[in-house]
This record gives structure tokens, C-alpha cells and sequence, in this order.
């Protein structure tokens, strides 16, 4: 009997936390792999370790996910092999800045909406097309419970992440009847990411926001994630809303220290 090829998935974001956790799983279990991000250094890493490691097919692209032109060419730039995409994770996206509406940095605004908006409609409009035509395709945007609760000084991140909700519920009204799949995971507070460093900009100290109490893991979404992927074809997750034990709600952690190392 002939072996099914590997199916191959895109991963926006990929050169670390949840995008480089879930790029590991998927090689781990024989997917093809197309990883994204800006720093370049980091995908030929990744790429080689996963290709000698798990003897996948690994192709970096390097480019941001802000601009177009740039998604275009990438996109196009994906070898024969691979151009049909089988699943599509929309990762990419970023917190900048934590501000009171009326004090905030309105390029850090611009940042969050054109990462988290329009990257993820941009990279959806380039591969829904092939999907469509084949009648198969799995989108799964990661979203946040900030998509789902508004905190103080959340703001612009809690409207994009709201934003990627609704079009998550959008894009399965329009693609259903294509057979494609669309789903997404919200995660509360996720460790081992650059998260918090990128959202106070560097700045170590504020970024120490996991340390007295058990956040998620980059692992734990990247498992979450392949679940996703890999129910039966009959069946579309929503969503999947995930926090940390020590976490009640996007406001609630108990951060009376860390229980369950
Ligand atoms: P990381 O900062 O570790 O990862 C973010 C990834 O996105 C990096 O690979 C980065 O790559 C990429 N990225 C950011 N901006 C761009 C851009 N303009 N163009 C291309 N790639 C870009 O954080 P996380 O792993 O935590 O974040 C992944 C997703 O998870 C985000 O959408 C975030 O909103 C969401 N999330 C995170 C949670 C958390 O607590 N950590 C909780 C809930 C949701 P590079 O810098 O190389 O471009
Ligand atoms: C990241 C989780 O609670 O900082 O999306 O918004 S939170």
C-alpha cells in the first residue's frame, strides 16, 4: 500500500514561543513545514534542527507579515512541492505597549492592528484561494481571551484579538461549503514566549509577569493546536479557550506563587 503523503502546514511566526512550539510538534509527527518571521537567523536554525531531527521538509520565509507586498511575494516564492498548504495557522501577532486609551502610543496601535489584522487577512486571502479549489484546508488563527474579555490598558489588543474572533466566525460562514475548516485557540497567559518582553518593549523587569504562579506553557498551545488539526473531517473546533489552573479569568491569576512545578 502507498504511504498518504505529508500534509503541509504554514505557520506564521514561527521563530518563537507558540508558533516555534507548534512548528516542532507538527515536524515531530512528519508534517511539511513552511515557518514564517522577520529574523531570518532564527528560521535557518530552526529549520535545519527540525530537518535533521525529525527529517521533515522545512522551508523558512522570511518576511513581515505588516506588509503586503512582501506576503505576496513570499507566498509566491513557495516551491511546487509545497504550494498546496494544508493547513494554515495564523500565529503571528504581538501586544505592544500597555497604556491607558488616552496615553497610548498610537504607532504601537498601528503595529497591533497591521500584525494581528491585517497579516492574518492578508496571509488568508493568498491561501484560502487553493483551499477552495481543492475542497480541502484547515485555517486556524490564534486568538487570545483577550478576544474574548477586555482588561485595563488592553485596549487596541483586546480589538484586534475581538477583531480575529469575529473573522474566525466570518471566514467559517464563507468556507464551509468549500469543506474548509476554520478554527481558533485562545489562550490565557502562555510562558516560554517573548510575549511580554515584546509588549513592555524590551524591558526585562516588566516583562517578569509569569513568575509567581503557573502560566500555560508554548507547549501546552502547540498541543492544543494539533488536536485542532487532527480531529476527524467531519468534525471543526470553534474554539478552544485555554488558562492556567492558577488563572480564572483574563483579570483573576492567583499569583500567590507557582503550585504545580
Ligand atoms: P512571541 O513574541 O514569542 O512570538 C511571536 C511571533 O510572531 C514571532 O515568531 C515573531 O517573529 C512573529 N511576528 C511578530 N510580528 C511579526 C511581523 N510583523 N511579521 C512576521 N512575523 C511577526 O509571542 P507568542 O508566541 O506568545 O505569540 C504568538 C501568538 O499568540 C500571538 O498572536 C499572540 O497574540 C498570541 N497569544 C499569546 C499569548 C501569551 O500569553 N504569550 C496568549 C494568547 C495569545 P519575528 O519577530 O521573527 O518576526
Ligand atoms: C495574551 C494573553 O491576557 O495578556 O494574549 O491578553 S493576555
Amino acid at each position: 500500500m502507498s504511504k498518504k503523503p505529508a500534509q503541509t502546514v504554514l505557520i506564521t511566526g514561527a521563530t518563537s514561543g507558540i508558533g516555534k512550539a507548534t512548528a516542532k510538534l507538527f515536524a515531530k509527527r512528519g508534517y511539511n513545514l513552511i515557518i514564517t518571521g522577520r529574523r531570518a537567523d532564527r528560521l535557518k536554525t530552526i529549520s535545519e534542527k527540525f530537518k535533521i531531527k525529525y527529517g521533515t521538509i522545512v522551508h523558512p520565509l522570511c518576511y513581515d507579515v505588516r506588509d503586503r507586498a512582501a506576503c505576496e511575494a513570499a507566498v509566491a516564492s513557495i516551491p511546487e512541492p509545497l504550494k498546496q498548504i494544508d493547513i494554515l495557522i495564523n500565529n503571528a501577532g504581538l501586544a505592544s505597549g500597555m497604556d491607558p486609551i488616552h496615553e497610548g502610543d498610537v504607532n504601537d496601535w498601528e503595529i497591533m492592528i497591521d500584525t494581528n489584522l491585517k497579516g492574518l487577512l492578508y496571509m488568508t486571502r493568498l491561501i484560502s484561494p487553493q483551499m477552495v479549489e481543492r475542497r480541502k484546508g484547515h485555517i486556524i488563527n490564534v486568538c487570545s481571551i483577550a478576544g474574548h474579555e477586555v482588561y485595563p490598558k488592553g485596549n487596541v489588543y483586546n480589538a484586534t484579538k475581538s477583531a480575529v474572533e469575529a473573522l474566525t466566525r466570518s471566514m467559517r460562514l464563507d468556507l464551509f461549503q468549500h469543506n474548509i475548516r476554520v478554527s481558533m485557540v485562545s489562550p490565557a497567559h502562555v510562558e516560554e514566549t517573548e510575549f511580554a518582553l515584546v509588549r513592555f518593549h524590551g524591558d526585562e523587569e516588566k516583562s517578569k509577569i509569569y513568575e509567581d504562579f503557573n502560566p500555560l506553557t508554548s507547549k501546552d498551545i502547540a498541543d492544543t493546536i494539533l488536536f485542532i488539526a487532527t480531529r476527524p473531517k467531519h468534525v471543526n473546533i470553534q474554539d478552544i479557550i485555554i488558562l492556567g489552573t492558577q488563572q480564572g479569568s483574563a483579570t483573576m491569576t492567583d499569583r500567590s506563587g507557582r503550585k504545580f512545578d
